[in-house]
C-alpha cells in the first residue's frame, strides 16, 4: 500500500517524488543513526511513542477552551442533522452532502482540532518563515504582504489520514487506536492563496533547504499522560513545498473561517489532512531533516505488515467511494432510487466507479457528474430498483487514473490510516 499512495499523478511531479522518496529514505536513516533533530521531543521520547505505537491516548487535556458552539472548541454551529462530535472534532455526516454540489460549504466541512480553535485578528497576524535553509534571517509576512503576492485559486479535498478508521472494526474486526470516524473526515472547497513556493522565495531559500515545517497558533497538544507535544506541526519534502502548496486566505469564496485556519492555513493538495496546517504562525525552513511527532510516531503505517520503525510518513491520501445515505437507511421495495455518491484518490482523478446493490455478484458501472480531476472528489449515481423487502448490502468501487482499484480489505496498521477497502454500506429495504 504504502507504494501506491505515494504514486505521482503528474509528470511535474514525478521528479519531486523520486526526492521525497530518497529524502525519506535519508531521513528514516539519519532518524535511526541518531543524528536527527527531533524538534521538541526527546530521542527517547520518540522511542517511547514508538513502542506504545497503540498511543490512542494522544488526546488534549487542560484547555481553556475558548467561545464555541460546545464543548467541542469548535467555533461554527454543529447541527446534528450535518455533524457527529467526536471530542474536540465534527465528523460530517456523508449523506447531508447530498445535494452540497462540488465544493463543501464551511457550514458542512468537518473539523480537525487537536486541541480547540484559537480566535485570532488577522490585522495583528504575520507568518515568521526562518531557519538554516535561507540564505539570510527570518522574514515576516503580514497578511497584507501575502495578499500582494500573485493569487491562486485551486480545488482541493481535505482528508483526514484517519477517515474511515472505524471500519477497520466494523468491516475487518480490527483494533485500531484514535478517533472513530466514519467516512466523513473530508471535505473539498475552492481555496485562495499565495503560493508557498513564492514566500519562500522572497524569504530567500537557500538551495541547501530539504524540510519546511509549518506549525499552528493553536494551543500545545498534551498526551493524557501529560507529555507535552508543543504546536502542531509536520515537516513538508521541500520537493512538495516548492510543487503546489498554497497559503489559502480564502475558502470558497469568503475569508478563512475560524475552525479552518482564519486568517491563514497550509494547503497541501492530496496529502493527508495533517500536511495542511490551520492557523500557520511560522515556518521553519531546514538544511537537514525535521522532525516532529505527526512524522515520528503519528502518521506512519505501524503494525505486522510494516517495518518496526514505521512506514515512510505519510503522503498522499488514498483512494475512497461512500454513498450519501445513512447507515441503515429505509429504502423503499420496488420504487426506482437514485443512488449517489463521491469518489475521489490521491494519486489522480478517478477513472470509474462501479456499484453493487447484490453483495458484490454483479457490478454497473456508475455515472459520473463531474469531469473527473486530481485532488478533489467526483459525484456518481446509479439508479435502483430494490426487489424483495429485507436487509441489502449497498457495494461501490472506485477506480483512479493511475489504475488503483478498491481492494476487499485494508492491510492493518495500528493507528487505522488509509482506510481504502470496498465500504460495505447496510441498508434494508422496505414493504
Ligand atoms: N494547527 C493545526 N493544524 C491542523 C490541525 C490542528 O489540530 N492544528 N489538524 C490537522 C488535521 S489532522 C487535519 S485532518 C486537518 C483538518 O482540517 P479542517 O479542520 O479544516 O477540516 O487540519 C490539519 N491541520
Ligand atoms: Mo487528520
Amino acid at each position: 500500500m504504502s507504494s501506491t499512495h505515494r504514486t505521482a499523478h503528474r509528470p511535474r511531479a514525478a521528479s519531486g517524488t523520486s526526492s521525497e522518496a530518497s529524502y525519506d529514505r535519508r531521513r528514516l536513516h539519519q532518524w535511526l543513526a541518531g543524528q536527527a533533530r527531533a524538534d521538541g521531543v526527546a530521542r527517547r521520547d520518540v522511542l517511547r511513542l514508538l513502542a506504545a505505537a497503540g498511543l490512542a491516548s494522544a488526546v488534549p487535556v487542560g484547555l481553556g477552551a475558548p467561545k464555541a458552539s460546545a464543548a467541542s472548541g469548535i467555533v461554527k454551529p454543529l447541527p446534528a442533522e450535518r455533524f457527529i462530535i467526536r471530542g474536540t472534532n465534527a465528523e460530517t455526516r456523508f449523506e447531508s452532502l447530498a445535494g452540497t454540489g462540488p465544493l463543501t460549504p464551511a457550514s458542512h466541512f468537518f473539523v480537525r482540532n487537536h486541541t480547540a480553535t484559537p480566535r485570532l485578528d488577522a490585522a495583528e497576524w504575520t507568518l515568521r518563515v526562518w531557519g538554516d535553509g535561507l540564505k539570510a534571517g527570518a522574514r515576516e509576512f503580514t497578511l497584507a504582504d501575502l495578499r500582494a503576492l500573485p493569487s491562486v485559486s485551486r480545488t482541493a479535498f481535505v482528508e483526514c489520514a484517519g477517515n474511515g478508521r472505524s471500519l477497520f472494526a466494523t468491516q475487518q474486526g480490527q483494533e485500531v487506536s484514535g478517533t472513530a470516524w466514519t467516512l466523513g473526515a473530508i471535505g473539498a472547497a475552492r481555496w485562495r492563496g499565495a503560493r508557498l513556493s513564492d514566500v519562500l522565495r522572497r524569504a530567500g531559500l537557500s538551495r541547501h533547504a530539504v524540510d519546511v515545517m509549518p506549525r499552528g497558533l493553536d494551543a500545545d497538544y498534551l498526551t493524557v499522560d501529560g507529555t507535552n507535544l508543543g504546536r502542531v506541526r509536520r515537516p513538508l519534502p521541500l520537493a512538495k513545498a516548492l510543487d503546489d502548496v498554497i497559503l489559502a486566505y480564502e475558502m470558497n469564496g469568503g475569508p478563512l473561517p475560524p475552525d479552518h485556519g482564519h486568517p491563514v492555513r497550509v494547503i497541501a493538495p492530496s496529502w493527508v489532512g495533517i500536511a495542511s496546517i490551520k492557523w500557520v504562525g511560522d515556518i521553519e525552513v531546514s538544511a537537514t531533516p525535521l522532525y516532529s511527532p505527526w512524522n515520528t510516531d503519528f502518521y506512519r503505517l505501524y503494525g505486522e505488515a510494516y517495518p518496526q520503525e514505521g512506514s515512510a510518513p505519510l503522503t498522499r491520501q488514498t483512494l475512497k467511494s461512500v454513498f450519501e445515505l445513512p447507515l441503515n437507511a429505509r429504502l423503499s421495495a420496488h420504487s426506482r432510487h437514485r443512488l449517489t455518491g463521491r469518489a475521489w484518490s490521491g494519486a489522480g482523478a478517478i477513472a470509474r466507479v462501479d456499484v453493487s446493490t447484490d453483495d458484490g455478484a454483479t457490478w454497473h458501472r456508475a455515472r459520473l457528474h463531474d469531469t473527473p480531476r486530481p485532488d478533489t472528489w467526483t459525484r456518481w449515481s446509479h439508479p435502483w430498483r430494490p426487489g424483495t423487502p429485507g436487509p441489502v448490502t449497498l457495494l461501490s468501487r472506485a477506480t483512479d487514473t493511475r489504475g488503483r482499484t478498491q481492494p476487499e480489505a485494508t492491510v492493518h496498521n495500528t493507528q487505522g490510516y488509509l482506510f481504502d477497502a470496498v465500504v460495505r454500506h447496510a441498508v434494508t429495504v422496505v414493504p
